[in-house]
């Protein structure tokens, strides 16, 4: 928006220098093209002086989004759509990228071109960045994170989501406290996974596997359900068939997953959720995810906080006013959500952890 406005001041400035030289009173003009060369600067000193002091302008904003795969990403868009708004004072540029990597990579270097004030990235995948980052460096653009994480270059301002791994933790030292409550005393489980390579797939896969090997369990199958409920479906269908009978919990790494697996062990009569022979975990805890735990067709839901864009403004804020952003890491808070028989003590990391009963007022109050 800032360079906008300048070339079109620019090119007023100089539209009028030039009809000046033209019926201008000295011999060679050089008084009006230096009359219009002065004129220049001093409209460009004036429009970056205005843009610079926020006369009201409009801060320009790109949003490089991971897609619209799982209705955590529908909140997550919304979020930024509600607060990034012309209304708040900003100009947001935003592409959907499709869980398409390379096209994120071009949606970045395009508002680079566009000259925006600042970039925020969402990244399908965790490499791969380096690159475009340092582009964004040189171009003097801060580049906030939100949500999944950067693992090849911190050249970026700051990054503001979740801790993946914990969630990975929670949801296997839950199981470990529900199937002792439950007496279950052998775990065969069975793990839906997101995209391959999003931080969220590496850190709740870890975080999972971890407590699972130090409690025995066996993860007879890991695949990617890449976060979508079409790919939750045929990976549990597909379970179904090489694993009938052997597995008694199924863990999806988003609802979306969750929703898509209850319908391929629906097809294959295979009963889960409070009453049923198969244990089901899922992640996000988004409105829908919490209707099924209400409804006992999910254990319980480990959730994870699309609603990043508030804590981004503040950044973004910050440094419009020129001064320094406190931390470079921002933890956005979650819950464990369950129904009451499955609200269980346990620890991660050495830390209580505290679980949220599903009613319906929690469910009306969700993302
Ligand atoms: C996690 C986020 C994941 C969600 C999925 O922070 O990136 O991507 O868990 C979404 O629902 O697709």
């Amino acid at each position: 928006m800032k360079r906008k406005l300048l070339s079109l001041a620019l090119c007023s400035v100089m539209a009028v220098g030039l009809l000046a030289g033209c019926g201008g009173s000295s011999s060679d003009g050089s008084g009006d093209q230096a009359a219009s060369a002065d004129s220049v600067a001093e409209a460009e000193e004036q429009i970056s002086a205005d843009a610079d002091a926020g006369s009201g302008e409009l801060i320009s904003v790109g949003f490089a989004q991971v897609g619209h795969e799982s209705d955590w990403r529908t909140a997550s868009t919304q979020s930024c759509q509600d607060v990034f708004s012309e209304a708040n004072g900003y100009d947001l540029s935003f592409v959907d990228c499709d869980n398409d990597s390379a096209a994120q990579l071009e949606a970045v270097r395009s508002f680079i071109q566009q000259g925006v004030q600042y970039i925020i990235i969402d990244p399908i995948v965790s490499t791969g960045w380096d690159q475009v980052l340092g582009e964004c460096s040189d171009a003097g653009i801060p580049v906030i994170v939100i949500d999944r994480t950067i693992d090849d270059s911190d050249n970026y301002t700051a990054w503001v989501g979740s801790d993946f791994k914990t969630e990975g933790l929670a949801a296997g030292e839950w199981l470990a406290a529900y199937a002792e409550k439950q007496g279950i005393s052998e775990i065969n489980a069975l793990v839906i996974e997101g995209t391959n390579g999003a931080s969220a797939q590496i850190g709740r896969t870890d975080g999972f596997k971890e407590v699972a090997d130090a409690n025995g369990w066996t993860i007879l199958d890991s695949q990617d359900g890449d976060f979508t409920e079409d790919g939750g479906q045929q990976v549990m269908e597909s379970y179904c068939k090489s694993y009938e009978g052997q597995f008694n919990v199924v863990v999806c790494q988003n609802d979306n997953e969750a929703f898509g697996a209850m319908t391929a062990m629906d097809n294959a009569g295979v009963t889960y959720g409070v009453d049923g022979d198969v244990i089901l975990i899922s992640f996000d805890a988004c409105t829908a995810g919490l209707q099924e735990v209400q409804k006992g067709t999910i254990n319980a839901d480990f959730e994870c906080n699309p609603l990043a864009a508030p804590f981004v403004e503040e950044i973004i804020q910050t440094l419009q006013a020129g001064g320094e952003v406190e931390s470079n890491e921002v933890y956005v808070e979650e819950h464990w959500y369950a129904l009451p028989d499955a609200i269980v003590d346990f620890s991660v990391n050495g830390v209580a952890q505290e679980m949220t009963e599903v009613t319906d007022e929690v469910i009306e109050a969700q993302y």
